[in-house]
């Protein structure tokens, strides 16, 4: 776009809509200072990272290593005997399989692992989570929410946390996966009634398509907010518009949507 029309647009906004002027401007000083970039992060060695991201329970960093090393066998098996153990289902995703997940990241992120094990990581991770859902099953259902990863990311590693993380705690997840178009979000949401979408991005350009989504159901569906999360967004970010909640880890969104069933607005959370 020509700058004069950035320019233009940006004087409109601040003259019809001084609030929304407000946040965009406080958006764009807190990523001035830093807080969105990633150029800062000190390299980490392998063993580091495993110590400030594993449990220190051994059973536990055994899953995560496992995962870290993409043996899904391993996850599987090891999984299996700490849910026979008795062990806390969303306690196994949040302390053994998604720390292993989170170091592999970590890794790629400084040059040291490659796409194939980022994925190899995940497939690892996913066969945990599946047998922890399945041990959930009988659970009752509090809500029901869509999961969805905006249009043209395809960062979905973060997504299946928090779905798994959501259904672990009593709601229903229709997971319409990654790189989707607002106007399908907006669709499934009327057809299947829900109570809440979480959204995710973990790219810049691709924070478009949350703002898009939370319009198109306000229009639609005006009780339906968007709780919004994921890398690439931040509270500044969400609060620049409508109908949108900024949920930074999944139990803040478990949290936020029980709030939602009760009857909580989205300008409740501001
Ligand atoms: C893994 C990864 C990939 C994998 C993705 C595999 C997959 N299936 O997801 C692959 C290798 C495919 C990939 C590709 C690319 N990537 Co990439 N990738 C990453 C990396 C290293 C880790 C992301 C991740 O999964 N983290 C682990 C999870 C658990 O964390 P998370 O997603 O943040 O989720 C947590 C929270 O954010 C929150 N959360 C997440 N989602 C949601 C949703 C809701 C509703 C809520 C409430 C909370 C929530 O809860 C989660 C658990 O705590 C990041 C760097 C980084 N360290 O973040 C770059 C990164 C996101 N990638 C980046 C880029 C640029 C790309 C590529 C364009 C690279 C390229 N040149 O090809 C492509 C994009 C392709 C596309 N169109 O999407 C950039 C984005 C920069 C930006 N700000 O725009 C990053 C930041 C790397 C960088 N430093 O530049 N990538």
């Amino acid at each position: 776009m020509r700058s004069d029309i950035v320019f233009e647009k940006i004087e409109t906004i601040r003259l019809t809509n001084p609030k929304r002027y407000e946040a965009l401007i406080k958006e764009g000083m807190s990523y001035e200072q830093g807080e969105c970039r990633e150029a800062d992060k000190k390299t980490t060695t392998l063993k580091s990272l495993e110590e400030s991201h594993f449990s220190k329970d051994a059973a536990y960093s055994s899953i995560s290593k496992a995962v870290l090393e993409g043996r899904k066998a391993d996850v599987v098996r090891q999984t299996k005997d700490m849910i026979s153990k008795g062990k806390d289902p969303v306690d196994l995703v949040s302390n053994a399989l998604m720390p292993g997940i989170q170091v592999q990241c970590e890794m790629y992120d400084q040059g040291n692992a490659y796409v194939p094990e980022i994925l190899m990581s995940n497939a690892a991770m996913l066969g945990g989570i599946e047998l922890c859902q399945e041990k959930l099953g009988d659970i009752p259902m509090k809500g029901k929410v869509i999961s969805f990863v905006a249009e043209g990311d395809l960062h979905d590693i973060g997504k299946n946390i928090v779905a798994a993380i959501m259904r672990a705690n009593g709601y229903q997840v229709v997971d319409m996966g990654r790189d989707v178009p607002a106007s399908k979000v907006a669709e499934t949401a009327e057809k299947e009634k829900v109570h809440m979408v979480c959204g995710s991005t973990l790219m810049s350009t691709t924070k478009p398509g949350l703002v898009e989504t939370a319009k198109l159901l306000e229009k639609k569906l005006p009780k339906v907010p968007v709780a919004c999360g994921g890398a690439a967004v931040s509270e500044h970010f969400v609060g620049t518009f409508d109908n949108a909640i900024y949920t930074k880890s999944p139990l803040i969104t478990v949290n936020t949507a029980n709030e939602v069933i009760k009857g909580k607005k989205w300008k409740d959370f501001r």
